[in-house]
């Protein structure tokens, strides 16, 4: 399906409203997609479409891909007019259960792209699959976020809570691009989770998971209030990586009086990684040194973590 709007020099667009939209495809090379292409020489206005639902699955003989896709863009002349933000609501993805007598071709793919030239806002995002067909192959590529979700704007890109506790395998959301992002959650397996420099609330799952703190944190270390929290933590297997932090790391559970003597604590150790508890907490307070100047450069907070003390081992480079 196919919706246009286009104005020329002589004319402006208006706003765009679309309600909720389903997308479904089911069985061997199946196809459903829906492309909104919007242009305009001078102003354009908002365009804002509800809750999108993209559905798929396959047959047990299928030997070809169904896949489900949404195209979304809006384009004017920055020099003359002024862009229109595009608003959507929530993004469920699903892949069908499937059991082994699937075929290893049997296979569903999921892509959506939304190219902004304002601000990009989208709700919350769900996501279920992680099944295996034939061979243990997974059968979906909704495990790498960035895979199936491509979303670039003249603005700023936010997006609402991204779940993935549903979804069976081995995941990686990186949301490095989002200017702001809701809650992350792990998927069931081992999963790799890239931040952004905004405040984070990244819940962790069973699976060996990596979180991945880029460089340019905007929180405040200084006061402590708008940190990156990271819960669901084992120190059995959970790891954190920062960027430039080497293996100079003081990790001990001793605990410190309050935030202010952590901070002051943290750039007295002249160390890259600094992680202590508070008195009377069991979250775990992590300073970061990236660039060797012994001064802090962004803090985090694990937590109560579960598997006992955090050590050197839960902290790596990137
Ligand atoms: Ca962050
Ligand atoms: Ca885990
Ligand atoms: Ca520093």
């Amino acid at each position: 399906m196919y919706i246009t709007a286009e104005a020329d020099t002589d004319t402006e667009l208006g706003s765009i409203t679309i309600g909720d939209v389903e997308i479904y495809a089911e069985g061997q090379s199946a196809d459903a997609c829906l492309t909104i292409s919007a242009s305009s020489a001078n102003d354009m206005g908002e365009i804002t479409i509800g809750d999108i639902s993209i559905s798929l699955a396959n047959t047990a003989d299928a030997t070809s891909t169904a896949t489900g896709c949404m195209y979304l863009c809006n384009v004017t002349n920055i020099d003359v007019g002024q862009g229109g933000q595009i608003t959507i609501g929530n993004i469920d993805l699903n892949a069908a259960d499937v059991t082994d007598d699937y075929l290893d071709s049997a296979c569903v793919c999921a892509y959506v792209c939304i190219t902004g030239n304002a601000d990009v806002n989208v709700g919350d995002i769900t996501v279920v699959g992680g099944y295996v067909n034939g061979n243990d192959t997974l059968m979906d590529n909704f495990d790498s976020l960035t895979s199936w979700l491509d979303i670039s704007a003249c603005g700023d890109i936010n997006v609402g809570d991204i779940d993935y506790s549903d979804y069976e395998a081995s995941a990686t959301i990186d949301v490095s691009s989002f200017d702001s992002v809701g809650i992350i959650t792990a998927a069931q397996k081992d999963t790799v989770i890239v931040d952004n420099g905004g405040q984070n609330f990244i819940y962790l799952g069973d699976g060996l998971d990596t979180v991945c703190l880029v460089d340019d944190q905007s929180t405040s270390y200084a006061t402590g209030l708008d940190l990156d929290i990271i819960y669901n933590f084992n120190s059995d297997d959970d790891i954190i990586e920062t960027s430039g932090s080497g293996t100079d790391e003081s990790v001990s559970s001793t605990s410190l009086a309050n935030y202010a003597a952590f901070v002051t604590a943290a750039n007295n150790a002249d160390t890259d990684i600094f992680a202590r508890k508070l008195v009377g907490g069991d979250d775990w307070y992590v300073a970061v040194d990236q660039d060797g100047d012994d001064t802090i450069d962004f803090a985090f907070i694990i937590a109560d973590p579960s598997g006992g003390n955090l050590t050197s081992a839960n902290f790596g480079e990137y």
